[in-house]
């Protein structure tokens, strides 16, 4: 396999897919189409002072309506994969009981329109709108949803399979539970961190559940996202730092990698939530089993490093149960619109160790990219965006150092496709390679999706 372009330039490997991925709630609009019940995101939007500008994704990019067109841009961009996700409220308006048919209808008509445009429609079951039925029960804290979604992906699967080959069962398992249970801002808004682990838990027991219902209706490829932690200590020579660092990486990482790679919960951090959180009533014997199931990828999504270090006896910055006494540190040199710095060298750093520490399952970056605050040029038609672009080339060749050295990537999807509804960001921060006005509903590609469309023509970066 040739890795090394003639002037300048990288090419990756054969076989290597160049995609784009968004989420249902970021994109759809359409929140009472056909039949769509609630989520949870739809009532935290809806609750003041809980997004910014009090946007709410009740619009976004009208996503539902426009698909088609949504789609020819995809194909005009040169797109081999979309990752998009399902709206599990479109499906179970309810959370549970039979599938609403104009809902999958929709998603029907979506792959339909990328199979025929020779686009591989890669599905992500859960992208954090839960029903909120399903939330008024207790959510992700109760372990019946964790059955539930398993059953909402026998529904999906049943429609689908057979045009669908990818399957991912949860985005960031992470955010859903520590944002959404512990620190509140995400979906559903509640701060009570031990439901953070019972949330996590169950959130691993439905992805073991769906795996097996995936595999009964002939998927071939099923697998999970996560949002590693490319976490290291402030000073490496400060055994409390490297500490610090180690703890971040057990509540992060290992919480999530380590029973999903069939070694059960790590030690460390079940011996924490025991000391600080009064033990873990949500795990039943067999549970670890059943979060274990075998899968065929592993998705990782990566945008920024994260620096800590030990500050006991100080008033704690942190938000994140666990951690209590350790300090993230603020984000340094130039920053993106989310206020996140800008290291593709932590991308590397973060696969070969996950290669090293979780061999077995080919690796996807599911998402990576940035937002600007971008704005069309005065001709109300070009946007320029070069630190986008120089942010994707730097994550690209970081990616193809990963390969270089031995790390097994398979593809890489740019988050995102269009400029969306950045949950407590509201729409502000802008992370498309096409630029959504938010009042016509018009796209515009961005200088980066000209840029990308070059990169997937060469199968690699140009000079
Ligand atoms: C992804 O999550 C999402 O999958 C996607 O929907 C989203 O639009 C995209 O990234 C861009 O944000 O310590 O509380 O400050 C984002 C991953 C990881 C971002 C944790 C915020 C720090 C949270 N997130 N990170 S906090």
């Amino acid at each position: 396999t040739r890795v090394t372009g003639d002037a300048g330039g990288l090419s990756f490997p054969a076989g290597f897919v160049w995609g784009a991925a968004t989420a249902a709630y970021q994109i759809e609009g359409a929140v009472t189409a056909d039949g769509r019940g609630p989520s949870i995101w739809d009532t935290f939007s809806h609750t003041p002072g809980k997004v910014h500008n009090g946007d709410t994704g009740d619009v976004a990019c009208d996503h539902y309506h426009r698909y088609a067109e949504d789609v020819e841009l995809m194909a005009e961009l040169g797109l081999q994969a979309y990752r998009f996700s399902i709206a599990w409220p479109r499906i179970q308006p309810t959370g549970s009981g039979p599938a609403n048919r104009a809902g999958l209808d929709f998603y029907d008509r979506l792959v339909d329109a990328l199979v025929a445009r020779g686009i591989e429609p890669m599905i992500t079951l859960y992208h954090w709108d839960l029903p909120q039925p399903l939330q008024d029960a207790g959510g992700w804290t109760n372990r019946d949803t964790a059955y539930r979604f398993a059953e909402y992906a026998g529904l999906v699967a049943e429609r689908l399979a057979d045009r669908v080959g990818t399957w991912i069962t949860l985005n960031e398992p992470w955010c859903a539970a520590f944002l959404g249970y512990a620190s509140g801002t995400h979906a559903p808004g509640i701060t009570n961190p031990p439901d953070a682990f019972a949330a996590t838990h169950h959130l691993l027991l439905g992805h073991g559940e769906a795996v097996p219902v995936l595999r009964g209706h002939g998927v071939r490829q099923v697998g999970i996202t996560l949002n590693p932690s490319a976490v290291r200590p402030l000073d490496a020579t400060a055994p409390a730092d490297v500490a610090a660092a180690a703890r971040v990486d057990g509540l992060q990482n290992r919480l999530y990698l380590d029973p999903l790679y069939g070694r059960g919960y790590p030690a460390d951090i079940r011996a924490l939530i025991d000391a600080q959180f009064g033990g873990a009533p949500w795990l039943r014997p067999g549970d670890e089993q059943i979060i274990a199931a075998p899968l065929d990828l592993l998705g990782i999504n990566y945008y920024n490093p994260t620096i800590v270090t030990s500050a006991p006896g100080q008033p704690s910055s942190s938000v994140h149960p666990g951690t209590e006494d350790i300090r993230f540190m603020p984000a340094t040199g130039p920053l993106t619109a989310m206020g996140w710095s800008i290291e593709p060298a932590s991308l590397t750093s973060l696969l070969e160790r996950l290669s090293r520490d979780y061999p077995g399952l080919p690796f996807w970056i599911t998402e990576n990219g940035c937002a600007y605050e971008d704005e069309p040029e005065a001709d109300g038609e070009r946007v320029a965006d070069p630190a986008r672009i120089a942010y994707l080339d730097g994550h690209l060749r970081a990616v193809h150092e990963a390969i270089a050295r031995g790390v097994d990537v398979r593809g890489y999807l740019v988050w995102s496709l269009f400029d969306n509804f950045e949950w407590a960001e509201g729409y502000r921060p802008r992370f498309g390679i096409f630029y959504v006005d938010y009042e016509t509903q018009v796209r515009l590609r961005k200088d980066s999706a000209r840029w990308y469309h070059k990169v997937i023509a060469e199968h690699g970066l140009p000079d």
